[in-house]
C-alpha cells in the first residue's frame, strides 16, 4: 500500500512495502504534485493483493511548494512524464509477477473471485453475493449473484487506475436467466481522457450444465478482445444485467491478462468498428439503457450530458 497523490490524469504514488512501526524518520513523501486545473484528490491505497490484511495512516501535511515557475521551471511536463515512470517501476516492484511471466495482471482489479463474499473494491446496483453453485463445483466458491421477482437493472463497477503499458486482455465467467443477456464490459481512457469502450453479451442458459461444457451450473466463460494502453492509462471494468422480467445473474472468476504492448495477435484485435456498438446507450454504471433522462451516458465509449 501506500500513499497516492492524482491530479491532471497523474497518478504519484508513494509505497510502502515494510512492516513497519509509527516511525516519523520513515515518513511517506510525495515530494512533488504539480496541479493545474485546481483538483487534486489524495489518499492511502493497497495495490494488488495484500497478504497482511492491515494498514494505517495518520498526520497528513499538505505543503504548497509554489507556482509551477517557481518549482519546476517550466517543466512540468517533464517532470510529470518522470513521476509516471518512477510510478510504473513502484508498481512493478509491488507486483513482481510481470516481468517474470508477463501474463497474469488479474491482481490489479480488487475482489475478483469474491473471496470475502462481500462487494468490497465494486461499484455497485442491485447486487448481493452468494454461493453453491459456483463454476468449478466448488460449493464454498462465493460469487456475486443478484434474483429480483419482477424487473431487474444490475451492474458491478470498477476503475484500475495507472495501468503499466501494455495489452490487456478482461475476462469473467458469468451467467443468467435462459433467453437473458449479460454483458462484460471494459472502457478504456487513455491519459488525455480519450474512451474506447469493449463489451461481450451472452445469452444465458439458466443453471444446468450443459453436455460438454467444462465449466457447471450454466457458467460461461466471457472475454473481450486485447486493447492497447500506453503507461498511465485507466481502464473501468463492469459487468451488468438488465431484465423486465423475473431473473437473476451471476459473475466471478474475473481475469485481467497482461502482454507486452503489441505482442498480441493483430488478428486477435477488433476492427475499430467492431469495437464499437453503434446506437447502444449505458449509463454510468455500464447497464444498457433505452433512451436517456437527464444526466450522464455512454455512447461508443464516449460520456455525454442530457441536461
Ligand atoms: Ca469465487
Amino acid at each position: 500500500m501506500g500513499l497516492y497523490a492524482l491530479a491532471e490524469n497523474t497518478e504519484y504514488f508513494a509505497p510502502v512495502t515494510d512492516d513497519s512501526e509509527i516511525d516519523y524518520e520513515r515518513k511517506t513523501v510525495i515530494e512533488k504534485i504539480v496541479v493545474r486545473d485546481g483538483e487534486m484528490r489524495i489518499g492511502i491505497k493497497n495495490q494488488g493483493v495484500m497478504t497482511a490484511r492491515w494498514a494505517g495512516a495518520d498526520d497528513f501535511e499538505l505543503i504548497r511548494l509554489g507556482s509551477e515557475e517557481e518549482v519546476l521551471e517550466g517543466k512540468g511536463d517533464e517532470f510529470i512524464a518522470e513521476a509516471k515512470s518512477r510510478r510504473n517501476e513502484q508498481l512493478a516492484a509491488i507486483w513482481p509477477d510481470i516481468e517474470a511471466d508477463g501474463k497474469d495482471a488479474t491482481a490489479l482489479i480488487k475482489n475478483t473471485d469474491c473471496l470475502r463474499s462481500d462487494l468490497y473494491g465494486w461499484t455497485t446496483v442491485n447486487l448481493a453475493t452468494t454461493s453453491g453453485q459456483a463454476w468449478d463445483g466448488n460449493s464454498s466458491n462465493a460469487y456475486f449473484d443478484k434474483y429480483r421477482e419482477g424487473s431487474l437493472e444490475s451492474s458491478m463497477t470498477q476503475t484500475v487506475n495507472y495501468l503499466p503499458e501494455g495489452d490487456y486482455t478482461l475476462g469473467a465467467m458469468m451467467r443468467c436467466t435462459t433467453g437473458q443477456t449479460v454483458t462484460l464490459k471494459a472502457i478504456h481512457q487513455t491519459a488525455g481522457g480519450e474512451e474506447t469502450a469493449y463489451e461481450k453479451t451472452i445469452t444465458g442458459t439458466g443453471d444446468q450444465t450443459e453436455a460438454g461444457s467444462p465449466w457447471q451450473r450454466g457458467w460461461k466463460k466471457v472475454e473481450l478482445p486485447p486493447f492497447t494502453a500506453a503507461s498511465g492509462d485507466r481502464v473501468t471494468v463492469s459487468a451488468a444485467f438488465s431484465a423486465q422480467a423475473t431473473s437473476w445473474w451471476s459473475a466471478d472468476h474475473f481475469t485481467l491478462q497482461w502482454n507486452k504492448a503489441g505482442t498480441t495477435d493483430i488478428g486477435e484485435k477488433m476492427t475499430e468498428k467492431a469495437k464499437q456498438n453503434d446506437d447502444v446507450l449505458y449509463n454510468l454504471n455500464g447497464m444498457r439503457i433505452s433512451r436517456p433522462s437527464k444526466g450522464f451516458y455512454i455512447q461508443n465509449g464516449k460520456k455525454y450530458l442530457v441536461p
